[in-house]
């Protein structure tokens, strides 16, 4: 291989590394739901490592690009079940290499309301100035799975468009197994995977952040601390029941109770013979 051209290759992977760590959603968009029922599925994606979840639990936040982002749209309130769990799949990183990721990761994920920067204006970022400026000295990147939190980008000096932050309201999250430390929401069972229904999300765009969930895999002295681990997501909206199918339920119930009662009051003034 000539010098220049490996010079050349080893510039666009330094010049495209920093897009690692900025938020995207590509190849992650489970879609626009209108309150019909409807499924939809995403494979072929990784995360490095299998604590990008719950390292964003703790006091100091956690680093963004360890998760992988996803979104959908509610054009009408909807019950909706996120699943996410361990797969293999091929994943593309930063330099264009292509890999197989592997089994074992123990997902986590959390769901916002919320997106990120789209394109044409710049992807936010962990280390960029404003999201710098708006959390506290110290931590580790933006990301927090427990709470509200925002992250921004960089100022588009071309167009002069100033940098702005993205926020995330924090509207609940699940992970795969038995509890970390007091961390609420773990399912008990470690089987790679993990599902959360949420009932009647109102409309509008949506974030999930998806990691693992094995706080001490980010020990220095995990030979697994850089291993892709490949995960597969499912979206299943569902219909929110209309308010006259929760009065006839309702009705039914009364009607029910009614009988009961009824009966009971025949055997009561049965018994006081
Ligand atoms: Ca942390
Ligand atoms: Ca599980």
């Amino acid at each position: 291989m000539k010098k220049t051209l490996r010079y050349a290759l080893l510039l666009v992977g330094m010049t495209s590394l920093p897009a690692m760590a900025h938020v995207g959603y590509t190849g992650r968009n489970f879609g626009t739901f209108d309150g019909t029922s409807a499924t939809s599925t995403l494979s072929g994606q990784g995360v490095t490592g299998n604590y990008g979840w719950i390292d964003g639990t703790d006091a100091d936040y956690g680093d963004a690009h360890k998760t992988a982002s996803y979104r959908f749209t509610l054009l009408n309130p909807a019950d909706v079940t996120l699943t996410f769990q361990q797969a293999t799949s091929t994943v593309t990183d930063h330099s264009g290499i292509t890999s197989t990721s592997e089994l074992g990761l123990t997902p986590g994920f959390s769901l916002y309301q919320g997106l990120a920067h789209l394109a044409p204006m710049g992807a936010d970022y962990d280390s960029s100035a404003m999201s710098k400026a708006h959390r506290p000295a110290g931590t580790e990147g933006a990301f927090r799975a427990l709470d509200d939190w925002k992250i921004g980008n960089d100022a588009d000096t071309v167009n002069g468009v100033p940098a702005s932050l993205s926020f995330f309201k924090h509207i609940g999250h699940a992970y795969d197994g038995t509890a970390s430390g007091s961390v609420s929401g773990f399912d008990g069972v470690a089987d790679g995977k993990v599902s959360h229904t949420f009932s009647n999300l109102a409309a509008g765009d949506y974030s999930v952040f998806v990691g693992g969930s094995d706080y001490l895999a980010q020990e220095i002295s995990n030979p697994n601390i850089l291993t892709k681990y490949g995960v597969s997501g499912t979206l299943v909206a569902g219909v929110v029941p209309e308010p006259e199918t929760y009065a006839m339920l309702l009705a039914g119930l009364g009607l029910m109770g009614a009988i009961v009662r009824r009966r009971e009051s025949k055997r009561n003034s049965e018994d006081s013979i």
